[in-house]
């Protein structure tokens, strides 16, 4: 039966909580049942290549109603478990990609099974709110357990929002007021620029940007779109603004025996940037903040080195314009740290860190500063999902009791060290591996070929992501440990054999 494992274990969940909490009762992180712990598949199981008929019928079903061109395959969550996603024909393959990076700590975790079950939860599942206006008692603290718990460095506010272009549309926003109430002198806005604002036109509406990098990924919405700078075919046919984007350095890897060249390269960029800002000032388009992620995740992996950023935030502060890093992909510990940002070591690394994905609600940090102090400004109906931050509560619980950025760290090593000896023995088809924890990429010779390799390693029972024109990126769960690592890299040489 397709639920029999799920409402197992829900039911085991339930009965358990039932017995040992009284329904209002404050819920306190347990460790959950060792049996439930260890319970996760052996390794992949293929019935039929993928996707197989159940999920081609679905797929043509779903067709009369929405665009399936991008659909790979349909799920069967209920029997998925750990690091095994289980499609509706009976597959199950070992998840190196989920769910495009936003699986913390892999599929129906007990731990997670238990929030869903505490009764003292049910009314936060049950009642979405509209928490600008109506939180919850628990709010607070909840926040404070979660996301306050992990804030990075400097960061003393959070927003939550639904999605990683939500949040970062309004982190835009927040920048925008900031700047220009630094100008105002904090005052308040004219008659003339309210009205203006009304027809869309200047004082009201400011010809102020936002700085991003090509190859940057920030979304899809109008305005993290005009940041967006990944594939045209995001961006064709949408109007945008006339913002600055500028070029994110090339470097080569591994890093480590390129650091010269690579310094050159980074140099270049910093300065191109500088240039940049200058230029947009003095078109009348001054640029309010500068948008960047850690590594370029949906752009193809690319990395730069810590001084790069140290430098691009010392510019970012020497022109006045806020500093937003975007961690809706490298956030929530795959590189080994929490935030990506803290393998910089800068002391003050950011003005605003947006999040996403594997943290389970969208939102953005910032400093007390570029909290907007009226009402209604950085506002939505949702505002996020407090029931999310019950599940990030859990899924934080998680990360220390198991250690799981040691995990990752070490898993990370495995997988790029085999990566790199593949890339030695297939040169023609495989470079650049590169990577931080378990954040890994390698580079194929073309994209059709990338494309086929994804394919035949997920007909063999693992799932993979592509990045950027050429490359696969590995994007597995925190629980993805060092033998999940072997067995993927065992069935990945195997594929890798029959393409020669
Ligand atoms: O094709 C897509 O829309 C994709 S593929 C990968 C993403 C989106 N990532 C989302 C993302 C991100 O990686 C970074 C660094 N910033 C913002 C976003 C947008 O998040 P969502 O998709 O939640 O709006």
């Amino acid at each position: 039966m397709a639920s029999s494992l799920l409402s197992r274990q829900l039911a085991f969940c339930l009965q358990n909580n039932l017995r040992l909490s009284a329904p209002a009762s404050r819920y306190v992180s347990k460790v959950a049942p060792k049996a439930q712990m260890d319970f996760e598949y052996d390794g992949p199981s293929m019935k039929t290549q993928v996707p197989g008929p159940r999920s081609q019928a679905l797929t043509k079903q779903l067709g009369e109603i929405q665009n399936v061109a991008a659909i790979n395959f349909f799920c069967n969550y209920e029997e998925s478990r750990g690091n095994y996603l289980v499609d509706v024909d009976g597959n199950r393959m070992l998840d190196v990609y989920t769910q495009i990076s936003s699986i913390p700590i892999g599929y129906n975790h007990p731990s997670l099974l238990q929030v869903m079950a505490n009764p003292s939860n049910l009314s936060a599942f049950v009642n979405r709110p509209a928490l600008g206006i109506l939180p919850p008692e628990s709010f607070p603290d909840k926040l404070s357990e979660s996301l306050m718990s992990v804030a990075p460095r400097g960061m003393s506010r959070v927003q939550t929002m639904a999605c990683g272009s939500c949040s970062n549309e309004n982190a835009y926003k927040a920048i925008f007021i900031w700047y220009r109430n630094k100008e105002r002198g904090h005052g308040e806005p004219s008659e003339l620029e309210l009205e203006s604002c009304m027809v869309n036109q200047t004082p009201g509406c400011p010809e102020l940007s936002i700085l991003s990098f090509m190859g940057g990924f920030h979304g899809r919405t109008m305005g993290c779109l005009a940041t967006t700078h990944s594939k045209a075919i995001h961006k064709v046919d949408i109007p945008s603004f006339d913002w600055p984007s500028a070029p994110f350095p090339t470097l080569k890897y591994p890093l480590a025996e390129h650091e010269r060249e690579n310094a050159q390269e980074e140099a270049r960029c910093l300065e191109e940037t500088e240039d940049l800002i200058v230029k947009w000032r003095q078109k009348g388009k001054p640029v309010a903040g500068i948008i960047i992620e850690p590594i370029q995740a949906e752009g193809g992996d690319n990395h730069a080195s810590p001084s790069f950023f140290k430098g691009l935030r010392e510019i970012a502060a020497k022109h006045g314009a806020a500093f937003h890093v975007d961690e809706v992909q490298t956030g929530g510990g795959s590189t080994g740290k929490f935030w990506a940002h803290e393998h910089w070591g800068l002391d003050d690394p950011a003005d605003i860190v947006s999040f996403s994905k594997k943290l389970l609600t969208g939102g953005f940090y910032m400093k007390n500063e570029l909290q907007s102090e009226k009402a209604y400004r950085i506002f939505n109906t949702w505002m996020g999902d407090p029931s999310k931050n019950l599940y990030l509560c859990e899924v934080l619980n998680v990360i220390r009791r198991e250690n799981l950025l040691d995990e990752v760290t070490r898993s990370g090593h495995a997988l790029l060290t085999g990566l790199t000896e593949l890339q030695n023995q297939y040169p023609l088809i495989l470079s650049r591996a590169r990577g931080q924890g378990t954040f890994c990429a390698i580079t194929v010779c073309n994209e059709a070929t990338r494309n086929k390799l994804i394919q035949m390693t997920r007909n063999k029972g693992a799932l993979l992501g592509g990045c950027g024109d050429t490359s696969i990126r590995f994007r597995p769960s925190l629980v993805f440990k060092e033998h999940h690592v072997h067995m993927f890299l065992n069935i990945f040489s195997d594929v890798m054999a029959r393409m020669k």
